[in-house]
């Protein structure tokens, strides 16, 4: 099949999420077409059925606000006739759904062929950007003009259902991860590097934005290291570093963390942590937080969101109330002083990511696109 794929290219959940299906539908022999404004970060090296094609704005002085959902439908017409595209799969509902179906009705007008879209809705289009006014008319409007709609996670379907009137059944297909990818590494020398007298390490990996409550991560670390020795590694980049940084050393935390910045080898980061702290005011899923569980290491999270879908409170980590930093410190130290119980929590960790292995995902994606493209047919 040819399938073409948007997304957001850069670090986040939905363009990682959508960059590994793409690889992944590749290596099962699909023709892949990658539309964005630049190349996905997981997609670095070269793979055989995977096509790259980059969306640019032409400038030009009248505009104060460059049309990129006009450029990113006109590109999109382009490649689905002159590539042969089935089926059109946008991750993140804006501005991406709405230029889908625009495109869709161009090459309807054109060709008189329908090319059905599928819209993932991730989190954020629905929970925060998607719910303005501005933009919340053409937010419903597409959604219900898509194909078919899924959703990462129950609470994302519940939460899309409750704020938006959509006419259309709403499928949940969880985030996934590639199993093999994360687990099993051996960075006993980077572990010995960082972390020196059996300091225990603490994680985060995010994009830093206010919703990820970075300051939770640096006082709830506060409490952990008050009575056992730990480094705290802060993985990603973000608007609330800066921020970050200062907390740190107005704490007087600054020899015992970490700034990595962006990774791209981030399994083998995992791999070497005890810990990963996600205290997010909302997660629709915490693909993050998977990724850490696949490669055995226990999560402390909030509660928010779907969050309690993927960590099991008391199996594979701890769940607390967005914003108690008390409680998510007493049970990582808790954790964190039982060595028994630390390797049987990791363990559970990993068998629980194991249920969300990619391979157990893609086929339920190829159905779905096998079913469209015979119903439009
Ligand atoms: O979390 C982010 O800031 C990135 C965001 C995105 O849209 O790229 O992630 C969202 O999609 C991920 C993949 O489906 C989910 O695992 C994240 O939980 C979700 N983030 C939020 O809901 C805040």
């Amino acid at each position: 099949m040819n399938i073409a794929i948007v997304c957001y290219p850069t670090f986040g959940g939905s363009g990682v999420l959508a960059t590994e299906l793409g690889k992944s539908l590749a290596n099962k022999g699909h023709s892949i077409h990658f539309i964005t404004y630049q190349q996905p970060v997981r997609l670095i090296e070269y793979q055989p059925n995977i096509f790259y094609h980059e969306v640019s704005v032409p400038p030009y002085p009248l505009f104060d606000y460059p049309p990129y959902e006009v450029a990113l439908a006109g590109r999109m017409v382009d490649i689905i006739i002159n590539h042969q595209i089935d089926v059109l799969h946008v991750h993140y509902a804006i501005p991406h759904a709405s230029a889908a179906y625009l495109a869709q009705e161009i090459i309807f007008h054109k060709t008189k062929k329908l090319i059905p879209f599928i819209t993932t809705l991730h989190g954020t289009d629905i929970t925060l950007v998607g719910r303005d006014k501005t933009y919340e008319p053409v937010v419903t409007f597409s959604i219900n003009k898509s194909n078919y709609i899924t959703a990462v996670s129950y609470n994302l379907k519940a939460e899309t259902l409750k704020h938006f009137e959509i006419e259309k059944e709403i499928e949940v297909i969880h985030n996934f991860i590639d199993i093999k990818r994360f687990h099993g590494h051996n960075c006993e020398t980077l572990k010995s590097k960082i972390a020196q007298n059996n300091e225990k390490i603490i994680l985060h990996a995010s994009n830093f934005r206010k919703i990820k409550r970075i300051a939770d991560v640096i006082y709830i670390f506060e409490k952990i290291q008050k009575t056992i020795p730990a480094k705290l590694l802060m993985v990603g980049d973000g608007p609330e570093r800066n921020d970050a940084e200062i907390l740190i050393r107005d704490l007087g935390l600054e020899n015992h963390v970490l700034f990595l910045g962006k990774q791209e080898s981030i399994e083998k980061i995992y791999s070497i942590a005890d810990i990963f702290l996600l205290p997010s005011e909302y997660e629709s899923f915490g693909l993050s937080a998977l990724e850490a569980m696949a490669a055995e290491t226990v999560v402390i999270s909030s509660n928010a969101g779907g969050l309690s879908e993927v960590n099991i409170h008391g199996e594979t980590g701890f769940l607390a109330n967005v914003g108690d930093i008390a409680a998510m410190g007493q049970f990582a130290i808790s954790v964190l002083e039982n060595e028994k119980l630390l390797i049987q929590m990791k363990k559970q960790a990993y068998q629980q990511a194991c249920k969300f292995d990619i391979h157990k995902i893609i086929p339920k994606y190829e159905a779905l696109y096998n079913k469209l493209v015979l119903e439009t047919k």
